[in-house]
């Protein structure tokens, strides 16, 4: 972030621009992510990817919305967590406009960290039970009120039609370095029509649609899970979707972009905690049908994401943030070597969810 920026945003908080500081947290593959102090105040900026995010306004009305709900029910004593809040600024705005560039101020919840890797089956169930307690506090909030920030964000046939569309225009020439791996998800589209029938028989949820593990942040003092962040794919979905990222990312041993693909295996003891930590806050309003297609979520998310990947890398890596220039080939192929081990473990998986 130039300094310029700095100030302005400093200006905004109605902080001493020559006090502040900032640095940088690289994590997210959309957003860019800061952290701004000034004395005794710290705060979390983040400039918003409005290749992403077409339309900002929308996504800082959904989050509104969101955090006035979960306001409203830890008055009730009914929300433990902390809550991501969009501070407004001096001008009473949430959303900051910079030489064209969007930037928002969030909350910086103190004494926490996040994880890329689940370090054990504690962490997993921790950060399941948290991202289930966010989708029980959301149960009575009305999804369509949400924007569709991202339309058809997790519909696999769509994203299927997005690969054929890459592959057909193999704009740098890259589908030859990726024969195989094209081949073999082509061959999984029946996963979309398993889909559209469980689709008939689940309730449609406000669901958060990102339930990564660097999107839970723990206690550095307790280790428990203190707060879900990045809510801004937070709009209608199946709760299969969220249960099929914590998954894709809590399961393995190995980061989203490992190529010891050896190891990218799922861990039993944190898929079970998993089971045990989201069921438990939602078993009192999940029907065993809504609980079953919870297996399908954990198939589907290691391909869509696989699917996606491979489909930004055919498009020469416009979409995700990627470090080099096979990064996103490679977190395909850590995809699906993930997926091909969910598929070899989905007896006991399904047995592990409906005992
Ligand atoms: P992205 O959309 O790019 O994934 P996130 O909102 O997930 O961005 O933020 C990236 C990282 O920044 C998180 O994994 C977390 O480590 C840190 N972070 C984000 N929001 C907060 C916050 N409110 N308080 C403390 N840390 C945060
Ligand atoms: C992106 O923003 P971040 O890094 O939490 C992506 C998710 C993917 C994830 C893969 C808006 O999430 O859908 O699952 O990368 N977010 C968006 O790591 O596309
Ligand atoms: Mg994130």
């Amino acid at each position: 972030m130039n300094i310029s920026i700095q100030n302005k945003l400093s200006e905004q908080l109605a902080l001493n621009p020559e006090l502040t500081q900032v640095s940088v947290i690289s994590s997210g593959h959309i957003n860019s992510t800061w952290l701004l102090r000034c004395i005794d105040k710290q705060f979390i900026v983040q400039k918003l990817n409005i290749e992403v995010f077409k339309n900002p306004a929308q996504l800082v009305s959904n989050a509104k919305l969101i955090e006035q709900h979960l306001n409203a029910k830890q008055l009730q004593n009914n929300y433990p967590l902390e809550i991501i809040k969009h501070i407004a600024t001096q001008s009473d705005e949430r959303l900051i406009k910079i030489d064209s560039a969007y930037y928002r101020i969030l909350n910086y919840i103190s004494n926490s960290y996040s994880e890329d890797v689940v370090k054990n089956a504690q962490q997993s169930e921790q950060a399941a039970y948290a991202f289930g307690v966010f989708a029980h506090a959301l149960q009575d909030f009305d999804a369509q009120q949400l924007h569709s920030v991202i339309p058809d964000f997790h519909n696999l046939a769509m994203r299927f039609e997005q690969l054929n569309t890459a592959i057909t225009n193999n704009s740098v020439n890259r589908v030859k370095h990726c024969a195989d791996e094209i081949e073999y998800c082509l061959s999984q589209q029946h996963l979309i029509t398993e889909l559209s029938n469980i689709a008939k028989q689940i309730p449609l949820r406000v669901c958060h649609n990102d339930t990564k593990i660097n999107n839970m942040l723990f206690c550095n003092t307790t280790h428990k899970a203190k707060a879900v962040i990045d809510l801004d794919t937070c709009m209608a979905g199946f709760r299969l979707y969220d249960f099929g990222d914590m998954v894709r990312t809590f399961c393995s041993p190995e980061a989203e972009d490992s190529t010891n693909l050896h190891n990218v295996v799922i861990r039993k003891d944190i898929f079970s905690a998993i089971v045990k930590g989201y069921v438990t806050p939602l078993k009192s309003s999940m029907s065993k049908q809504e609980q079953e297609s919870l297996l399908l979520g954990a198939k589907i998310m290691p391909l869509m994401l696989s699917v996606r990947f491979l489909t930004d890398y055919l498009n020469n890596d416009v979409y995700f943030k990627v470090a080099h220039a096979e990064h996103n080939l490679e977190r395909a192929q850590n995809q699906l070597a993930l997926y091909k081990n969910i598929l070899s473990n989905e007896k006991w998986m399904h047995e592990c969810l409906m005992s």
